[in-house]
């Protein structure tokens, strides 16, 4: 990469490309250059990868938003993000982070997953199949949902790739451990219940935080609730999740409702009482140096977003996603 500077101030970048970086670059650690309103869009700027030779990490859509018990509307998630993500995707560096992870990992955006919406009973599988195509290439995933629960058939494709039983991070308002009535549902509030019952996740060395719905039964998951963020503060929220999880291979599954509906409206199933979106961007840069293997971000609905404010927090906390994966000591090991 040459350290020449263009008329704007921009860095070039080796490619020497203005406009449409995500189409155009073919280094893919060049920084983009893009006007932040225009230009082809994907997260970030990323150049847009199908072929994953040679590329550590992907975020790739999945829009999916059938399973959802209220408000639908997350097929569209992943558009949202990669535009509020492109007033990102500026920054040499982002803000309080010593380094950038497209400086230290080749990040593509791998599009969206191709799935039938007339054959809903064949997406979950679909969405195995497509996820394992890329962790079988050794690249790594954010995936941007999509309503929750597309999180069951990624974590299925993370735990063949990694190994049972995984430990997950869970951010939400809502534990997602009711049990499934019909068994074989597809349904946005079950899937921890299915992959505990599975054997793919194992709740005692697992963390969600945020809670703030009523669900009797925690199949023995550690529970960080909103209110006990609100009253610990967000040093010791860090503590107490790197505490239980610990050194085990962990999978990040971030369900923007764990915000509060002022920080994230562009949601399906809001709650009141949530974490704001500086704290959960603290405690997720908490995480750094834990055992990351996958992560996704769940749940934005733009036709409910004010402001974009919601998709913003998403495409942030993305990028955050990816610094994880950055430092994640089985992968640098
Ligand atoms: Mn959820």
């Amino acid at each position: 990469m040459s350290d020449q500077t263009s008329q704007r101030g921009f860095m070039m970048s080796g490619d020497d490309v203005w406009g449409d970086h995500a189409i155009r670059a073919t280094d893919l650690k060049a920084h983009p250059q893009d006007i932040t309103y225009a230009g082809v869009t994907s997260y970030l700027r990323r150049p847009y990868r199908k072929d994953l030779k040679g590329v550590d990490a992907v975020v790739y859509g999945v829009p999916f938003d059938t399973a959802t018990t209220n408000r639908p509307g997350t097929r569209f998630g992943p558009r949202g993000i990669r535009a509020a993500s492109t007033g990102l995707a500026f920054e040499k560096l982002p803000y309080g982070l010593d380094y950038h992870p497209i400086d230290e990992m080749a990040i593509a955006d791998h599009g969206d997953m191709p799935l039938d919406f007339a054959k809903p009973d064949a997406v979950p599988d679909a969405i195995t199949k497509c996820a394992k195509d890329v962790l079988d290439e050794d690249t790594m995933m954010v995936a941007m949902g999509g309503d929750h629960f597309i999180t069951y058939p990624l974590i299925k494709a993370h735990a063949e790739k990694h190994g049972a039983p995984l430990s997950i991070i869970h951010f939400d308002a809502h534990t997602d451990t009711w049990a499934d009535e019909h068994e074989d549902g597809i349904n946005h509030g079950t899937m921890f219940w299915h992959a505990t019952r599975e054997g793919l996740i194992d709740p005692a060395t697992s963390v969600q935080i945020g809670i703030r719905t009523c669900n009797l039964d925690t199949m023995g998951f550690n529970i960080l609730d909103a209110p006990w963020v609100h009253q610990n503060g967000i040093e010791k929220t860090i503590s107490e999740a790197r505490r239980i999880v610990g050194d085990k291979k962990c999978y990040l599954t971030f369900d923007i409702d764990c915000l509060d509906p002022s920080y994230a409206p562009g949601t399906g199933t809001p709650v009141v009482g949530g974490l704001t979106t500086n704290q959960a961007n603290q405690i997720v840069m908490g995480m750094k140096g834990v055992n990351i293997v996958g992560a996704d971000l769940v749940e934005v609905a733009p036709v409910y977003d004010v402001g974009e404010i919601t998709a913003l927090a998403g495409a942030t906390l993305i990028l955050h996603f990816l610094a994880l994966f950055a430092r994640a000591p089985w992968r640098t090991a």
